[in-house]
């Protein structure tokens, strides 16, 4: 800590510096860091409606955690110096040149490649196919990260177009719906894709986000764990309504979604009929052609 003290002389002034800055520093860290975790933490996205935005809340409380101590030491180190090394008259005192410390640097070092590597780690297996099966974002057409039960996951296609979003069920006869219902407790494959330019399928509350590229079937796993609504927004700046293509999803419990589908089918049978087979891509041709 002679860092610290380098402003004052002598060796002794250092290290009671170093002292008073490390106790006051452990001690807002008693204090802020539980109200991080436990006040403020509940409160940080995108909350629990699925098993992947369970995981992506958690690891934001997790790295606001480990957050909150770097920026107490710079908060504490700040306030304490502009305290205590203030110039407190007219003349101006000048310390002597700081030339490095090696225990800080060693320390320094220490403690940031841990953290670093520990963060690396703990990232690393939670994308690891037994648990969140690529943590909810879109992985291309040949996800690497698969839950132990891909094949049997719902299969639901999401079509971007401007400027709306409409779901496509090849289990259910290739019907397509304007609204997104989905079954609780139930593995989801959502394989995203456009029609047109390029959107970002938004599923907030459920921890997903896949890019819907046209050509291109691009595939994210979830699995929804509370009866709720959640919100569907495009995340890709895509032309004039990009704002306005948004709606809202709905988790239910397996029979209430066997009964939707169902009237579904029903209800959108002539649509059906017109839509193309039910392909991973979809090459719409222009009405009309320039020229
Ligand atoms: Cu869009």
């Amino acid at each position: 800590m002679s860092a610290v003290g380098a402003m004052t002389d002598g060796a002794g002034p250092d290290v009671r510096h170093g002292r008073r800055i490390l106790i006051i520093w452990a001690v807002a860290n008693v204090i802020f860091v539980p109200i991080v975790i436990w006040v403020l933490g509940p409160h940080i996205p995108p909350y629990d409606a699925s098993q992947q935005s369970t995981d992506q809340h958690n690891v934001n409380v997790v790295l606001s955690a480990l957050a909150t101590p770097v920026l107490l030491m710079i908060w504490v180190y700040f306030g304490y110096s502009i305290t205590v090394f203030r110039q407190r008259g007219p003349e101006v005192v000048d310390g002597p040149p700081i030339e490095g410390d090696p225990r800080i640097q060693v320390t320094w070092l220490a403690a940031t490649t841990v953290i670093v590597i520990a963060l690396a780690v703990y990232g690393t297996v939670g994308l690891l196919p037994s648990s969140a099966a690529g943590a909810g974002g879109g992985q291309g057409p040949n996800p690497l990260s698969k839950p132990p039960n891909a094949a049997s996951a719902l299969q639901v296609q999401v079509i971007g177009q401007q400027w709306l979003w409409t779901f496509r069920w090849p289990g259910y006869g290739g019907v397509q719906t304007p609204y997104l219902v989905l079954p609780v407790n139930r593995w989801i494959a959502f394989h995203v894709t456009s029609l047109d330019v390029s959107h970002s399928f938004w599923a907030y509350e459920l921890g997903v986000k896949a890019d819907a590229i046209p050509g291109n079937d691009n595939v994210a796993f979830v699995r929804p764990t509370q009866l709720r609504s959640f919100q569907i927004r495009c995340a890709e700046l895509c032309g004039l309504w990009h704002g306005h293509m948004n709606t809202t999803g709905q988790i239910v419990s397996q029979s209430a979604f066997d009964t939707w589908i169902a009237q579904a089918r029903v209800r959108y049978q002539g649509v059906t009929q017109q839509l193309p087979p039910y392909s991973h891509v979809y090459y719409p041709a222009p009405d009309q052609r320039a020229g």
